[in-house]
């Protein structure tokens, strides 16, 4: 594993810190009705993926999740302004505003979405590492999916198959507790969600999910065993998400002090510690840090304010349309 040295502690302060400000700005803007449709948020699963950023290349390695996914394509380089330019709906946007909060997209960066469907982006992430393995490439994909996408057949005939071809790749399950208002207790006979992989004879594990430093232990160790050939991983990563489901959850199904305990063992709490105990760095320079997230999610704001929407031409632009098929005229 590449080595958790005092630059990872700050850049994992700051990128987490950026993130959930990130967020919190969304869900202001989105109350304004300025974000429309659905909008499912991060907030409290950071660790999971600056854990995970850690343990990859970001020079050839490839991710795709679900659709609670804003901060995953900045993780991977994607420049924040587009993010937030995409969720208004502006041609600025990563999918020119065509795909919103649920679609995010960078094949540049290499984050392959963003995906809607429960369950549908397993498949996907397999096929992905399929790709990589037969160009000869030896990049890893890491594929993840939330608790209550592990019942979908979708995973267990991925996972099969995965074993079949050992593929590069790596299956996270973010584990924050509950799909929508369901939490795991109420749909699975064990809850014990690591040991699927046990049925497909592929390494698995469950891992503490709320600090970035056991994450980036135990995906370092899957991405490496992917990427010298030996086959993909299943981790079962605890989380918790802080926020509703989406923007429009009562969440009648959880107490606030559940939700209080796990803010005690928050992701960026938990590094800022380490930061001060080690003298990593001065309280005036993490009030420094804390200024500069904000002048920047600032400017996200306003690159998205400003940026127009696209032109009303533009929508049958990105629809599938055959040459010999002269029937369906796309184009206005
Ligand atoms: C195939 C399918 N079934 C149902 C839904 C409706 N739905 C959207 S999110 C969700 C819950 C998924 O929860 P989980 O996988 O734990 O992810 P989390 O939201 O906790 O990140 C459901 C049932 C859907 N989008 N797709
Ligand atoms: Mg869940």
């Amino acid at each position: 594993m590449k080595k958790i040295t005092k630059e990872v502690y700050l850049n994992w302060y700051k990128d987490m810190l950026f993130w959930r400000k990130f967020e919190d700005k969304l869900a202001a803007v989105y109350i304004q009705q300025k974000v429309r449709g659905f909008l499912h948020l991060y907030n409290g699963q950071e660790a999971v993926l600056a854990g995970s950023l850690h343990a990859m290349d970001l020079t050839k390695d490839k991710m795709i999740t679900a659709y609670r996914n804003h901060v995953q394509p900045i993780g991977m380089g994607v420049d924040p302004k587009r993010v937030m330019a995409e969720l208004y709906g502006k041609v600025t946007g990563t999918s020119q505003g065509m795909g919103g909060s649920m679609h995010i997209f960078s094949k540049e960066h290499r984050f392959y979405g963003g995906h809607g469907i429960v369950g549908g982006q397993i498949p996907l992430g397999a096929g992905l590492a399929f790709g990589d393995k037969y160009a000869g490439n030896d990049a890893v994909t890491l594929c993840y999916m939330g608790d209550g996408a592990v019942r979908q057949g979708s995973l267990h005939e991925t996972f099969n198959l995965a074993m079949l071809w050992q593929l590069p790749v790596v299956f996270i399950c973010e584990n924050n507790g509950y799909a929508m208002g369901t939490s795991v207790a109420r749909t699975s006979h064990s809850t014990e969600i690591w040991k699927l992989g046990l049925g497909y004879e592929m390494p698995c594990k469950a891992v503490e999910g709320m600090n970035p430093v056991t994450v980036a232990e135990e995906v370092s160790k899957a991405v490496e065993r992917a990427r010298s050939g030996g086959g993909p991983t299943f981790l079962e990563i605890k989380t918790y998400r802080y926020r509703g489901h989406s923007m429009s959850d009562a969440q009648h199904y959880r107490t606030k002090a559940e939700v209080e305990e796990y803010k005690k063992i928050d992701p960026i709490t938990q590094v800022l510690e380490v930061i001060k105990d080690k003298k990593y760095a001065t309280e005036d320079e993490i009030a420094e840090m804390g200024k500069e997230v904000k002048r920047m999610v600032k400017e996200c704001e306003e690159f998205a304010e400003n940026s127009d929407y696209p032109p009303v031409s533009q929508l049958y632009d990105m629809v599938y349309e055959q040459k010999d098929y002269p029937f369906v005229q796309h184009k206005l």
